[in-house]
């Protein structure tokens, strides 16, 4: 392998290249990777089909905040996988109770629904709140509205990008889904005007936007946008999927605010990287609106999915991962913002939560600096252009978070 020169030179194996061949001659180009190609993860690093180890600072977009491959979630997995992994909800099983009170008396909720990806859960808490809006605040049929925020991100079904504003997120995808409006992040009033239509039923938002690139709120943004639901009748419906599990530095983001949303939704670290595992909470005057066969899912709930969650939620508790991401966060954002190289415009995130904002005059300039950091031991991926999001796993130590600053003040000096 080539050293770095002056420009992004960069040479792949030909092992690499095989893989990469492989992938894009018989899968679907729905995505633009980095041109890595792994086979091992542990902990903070992974390691490509070269032996060449990285750290991975990007975590699955969140999924990982365990670690790769954390021994006690694989130890539940392959014990479960061995025993039970499926009984459907058509019959119960002795482990879904279990999980459902777990997660339930964690974050104070009356019950939950238990799903498998994130928009699959996102989808569950709007047809949630719909019902609700119907049953409970008695909204004519078909008339529910939900406010969502500009930028936002919550998955990648039609009913989702309905109110996508990302063009590359729902251009020809239509006809879209009726019964969304669109307010600005972080706009108390303009969340306050919508909120004067009696037909809204819900605000879903993130308490941080992820895909926007890192857009942390004004202080104080989320407690009065939920004290503006509560006086509207309106359910404030917190999208935790990549916030929540401790990855700001909080068990969820909302903590930061005291602010207890009226539905919660998890996902992604939910499982620790291993399987889609997602869920809904909400109290019995929500949540009980559903009667059943109006809503489910083959796998949502199964044994495998009850006990890798329950295994995935106390590694987090125990490990005291919130604390860790708090403190190696500050001390990421402090040590980055000292560097002052010409090229960071902006340093910005909660926790283990954080994108830096690149300003350069190459419009690749992120791109390349990811190339850059991919050949000395490091992966990110950029976001929006930019902004490069840097999400070590949560179990991520002081020596490492110095380390990685070594690398990415290194990449900067090399990026012309
Ligand atoms: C992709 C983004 C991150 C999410 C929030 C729901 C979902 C996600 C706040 C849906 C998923 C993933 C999806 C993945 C990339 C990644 C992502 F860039 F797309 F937005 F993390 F920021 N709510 N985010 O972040 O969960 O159905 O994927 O399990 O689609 O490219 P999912």
């Amino acid at each position: 392998m080539e050293d770095v020169n002056e420009k992004v030179n960069i040479v792949l194996s030909e092992r690499t290249k095989y893989y990469i061949d492989r992938e894009e001659k018989y899968s679907a180009h729905n995505y633009h990777p980095l041109p890595v190609v792994l086979n091992k993860g542990e902990g903070v690093y992974v390691w490509d089909v070269d032996g060449k180890r990285y750290y991975d600072f990007l975590s699955g977009y969140s999924a990982v905040n365990q670690g790769h491959c954390h021994p006690h979630i694989i130890q539940a997995l392959t014990d479960q996988a061995a025993l039970l992994t499926l009984t459907s909800r058509a019959f119960h099983s002795d482990v879904f109770g279990e999980y459902a009170e777990f997660l339930t008396k964690t974050f104070g909720f009356d019950k939950m629904l238990p799903m498998n990806s994130g928009a699959e859960a996102v989808e569950t808490a709007i047809k949630i709140a719909r019902k609700w809006g119907y049953q409970k605040k008695g909204i004519a049929q078909n008339r529910a509205k939900v406010i969502t925020a500009s930028e936002n991100f919550h998955g990648r079904t039609i009913n989702i990008v309905s109110f996508s504003t990302d063009e590359t997120a729902k251009n020809d995808f239509g006809p879209f889904v009726e019964g969304y409006v669109t307010v600005p992040y972080n706009d108390l009033e303009a969340l306050g005007n919508a909120l004067q239509d009696k037909d809204v039923v819900a605000f879903l938002v993130e308490p941080i936007q992820g895909e926007a690139g890192v857009v942390v709120p004004d202080e104080g943004y989320l407690a009065k946008a939920f004290a503006l639901c509560q006086e509207n009748n309106v359910l404030f419906i917190a999208d935790e999927i990549q916030t929540g599990l401790c990855r700001t530095g909080k068990l969820l983001a909302c903590d930061y605010e005291d602010v207890h949303p009226n539905m919660l939704i998890l996902g992604k670290a939910l499982s620790g990287g291993t399987m889609p595992i997602s869920a809904v909470l909400a109290d019995d005057e929500v949540m009980l609106c559903l009667k059943p066969g109006e809503h489910g899912s083959t796998y949502g709930g199964s044994p495998l999915a009850s006990k890798v969650a329950i295994a995935s939620l106390q590694v987090l508790l125990e490990g005291n991962m919130a604390d860790n991401a708090y403190k190696m966060g500050v001390y990421f954002r402090e040590r980055l913002k000292a560097i002052q190289h010409p090229y960071i415009q902006e340093i910005r995130g909660k926790g283990l939560l954080n994108a830096l904002v690149i300003q350069h005059e190459n419009d690749n300039a992120a791109w390349d600096l990811c190339l850059l950091l991919k050949e000395k031991g490091l992966l990110a991926k950029p976001t929006h252009g930019n902004k490069i999001r840097f999400a070590p796993p949560l179990v991520i130590t002081k020596e490492q978070i110095d380390e990685c600053l070594a690398i990415i003040e290194q990449c900067l000096n090399l990026l012309d």
